[in-house]
C-alpha cells in the first residue's frame, strides 16, 4: 500500500469524529453513530483505493452504509485493493454520556489480510512491544501476569491490567487481585484500551478482557504496527452467536475456539491504523471547538511496514470543508 495512504486515512477518522462530536452528552448513541458513519463514508469517497469493508456496521440488511462487503474509495484499476475495518464511533455509550475515550477508528490491509471476524465476543490479551512473545492466552491469567511483569522488569504489584467493567470478568478480576496486580476498569471502548498497552505513558501494561471480536481485529492492526502483541479466542455467548461464527467460515468447534495470533488477526505487516479522539481520552484529546467555524482534532496514524506512529493535530475550518459541511448540516450541527 502506498505510504501516503496513511495520511489520507486520517482524514477519514477526522471527518467521522468532527461529524459525531455534536452529539456529545446528548444521550442519543444511535444519532451519534449515524453522524460518524455519514462522515466516514463521505471521506472514504475521495480516497484512491479499491476498498472492501470487511468489518463494518453490520450486514447490508441492517446497515445501509459501511456494511460488510461494501466497496469504498474512488480507486481505479492499478490502485491498491484493500480490506477495511471500520468503527466510525467506537464507544457509542461514551459519547452519549460525554465520557472519555470515544474514538473514530479505521484499519486497512491488503485484500485478504484482515480476519473476517463474526459479530460475537472475543477473549483478548494485548501487550506493548516489550512484552511481545510473552503472552499465552491458553495459560492462566496469573501466568500471563508473571510473564509480562518479568518482560517489563516490574514487580507484579506494579503491573496495571486494563479490564472492561462487566460481570463476565469477575473471575479475571478476582485472579488479578489475588496475583497482586493493579486493575484499571473501563466502561466501554476496548480498542482504545488495547492500544493503551502500546504506550508506556498511559501506565497500562496489559489488556485482559472479553469484548467485541471485530474490535479485536482493529486493535490488532495497531498493535502490529507498534510492535506489540495480541492473542484472541472467539467467545460466542449463545447458540445464535455460534451460528454467526459458522456463517463467517469458522465451521467446526475447533476452528471457533482456536487461538488467533496477531498474524491470524492481521495477516500482513503492511497494515495501516488511524484513530481520532472524539471525547477527551487517555491517549488522544477529543475534538476541541475553537470558535464556531474552527475545530481541532487529535489523531494517531500507524504504518505497519515501517512501524511509524504519528500523532497529528489538525485545525479544521468547518465552513471550508465541503464533505464535512454536508454531514454537519444533515445532523443540524452547523
Ligand atoms: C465490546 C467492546 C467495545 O462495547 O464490544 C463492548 O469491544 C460491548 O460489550 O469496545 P457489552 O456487550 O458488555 O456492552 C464496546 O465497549 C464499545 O463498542
Amino acid at each position: 500500500m502506498d505510504r501516503d495512504l496513511a495520511m489520507e486515512l486520517v482524514r477519514v477518522t477526522e471527518t467521522a469524529a468532527l461529524a459525531a462530536v455534536g452529539y456529545m452528552g446528548r444521550g442519543d448513541k444511535n444519532a451519534a453513530d449515524q453522524a460518524a458513519v455519514d462522515g466516514m463514508r463521505n471521506a472514504f469517497s475521495s480516497l484512491s483505493i479499491c476498498g472492501t469493508v470487511v468489518i463494518g456496521e453490520g450486514e447490508l440488511d441492517e446497515a445501509p452504509m459501511l456494511y460488510i462487503g461494501e466497496k469504498v474509495g474512488c480507486g481505479e484499476e492499478g490502485d491498491s485493493e484493500v480490506d477495511i475495518a471500520v468503527d466510525p464511533l467506537e464507544g457509542t455509550t461514551l459519547i452519549a454520556k460525554g465520557l472519555p475515550n470515544a474514538i473514530a477508528v479505521v484499519a486497512m490491509a491488503p485484500k485478504g489480510c484482515l480476519l473476517h471476524a463474526p459479530d460475537t465476543y472475543m477473549y483478548k490479551i494485548a501487550v506493548g512491544p516489550k512484552a511481545k512473545g510473552k503472552i499465552d492466552i491458553k495459560a492462566s491469567v496469573t501466568d500471563n501476569l508473571k510473564a509480562v511483569a518479568e518482560a517489563l522488569n516490574k514487580d507484579i504489584e506494579d503491573l496495571t491490567v486494563i479490564v472492561q467493567d462487566r460481570p463476565r470478568h469477575s473471575e479475571f478480576i478476582k485472579e488479578i487481585r489475588t496475583a497482586g496486580a493493579r486493575i484499571k476498569l473501563f466502561s466501554d471502548g476496548d480498542v482504545a484500551a488495547a492500544i493503551a498497552t502500546g504506550f508506556e505513558d498511559t501506565g497500562v501494561d496489559i489488556l485482559i478482557s472479553i469484548g467485541g471480536a471485530p474490535e479485536g481485529v482493529i486493535a490488532a492492526a495497531a498493535l502490529k504496527a507498534m510492535g506489540g502483541d495480541m492473542q484472541g479466542i472467539l467467545h460466542p455467548m449463545s447458540p445464535e452467536e455460534v451460528e454467526r461464527c459458522r456463517e463467517m467460515g469458522f465451521k467446526t468447534d475447533e476452528e471457533i475456539y482456536k487461538v488467533l495470533t496477531l498474524d491470524d488477526l492481521v495477516k500482513s505487516e503492511d497494515c495501516l491504523f488511524a484513530a481520532t479522539g472524539i471525547t477527551q481520552g487517555d491517549l488522544l484529546k477529543g475534538v476541541v471547538h475553537k470558535g464556531s467555524n474552527m475545530a481541532e482534532t487529535h489523531s494517531v496514524v500507524m504504518r505497519g511496514e515501517t512501524g511509524t506512529v504519528r500523532f497529528i493535530t489538525a485545525l479544521h475550518r468547518l465552513n471550508k470543508t465541503n464533505e464535512l459541511q454536508e454531514v454537519l448540516k444533515k445532523h443540524g450541527n452547523f
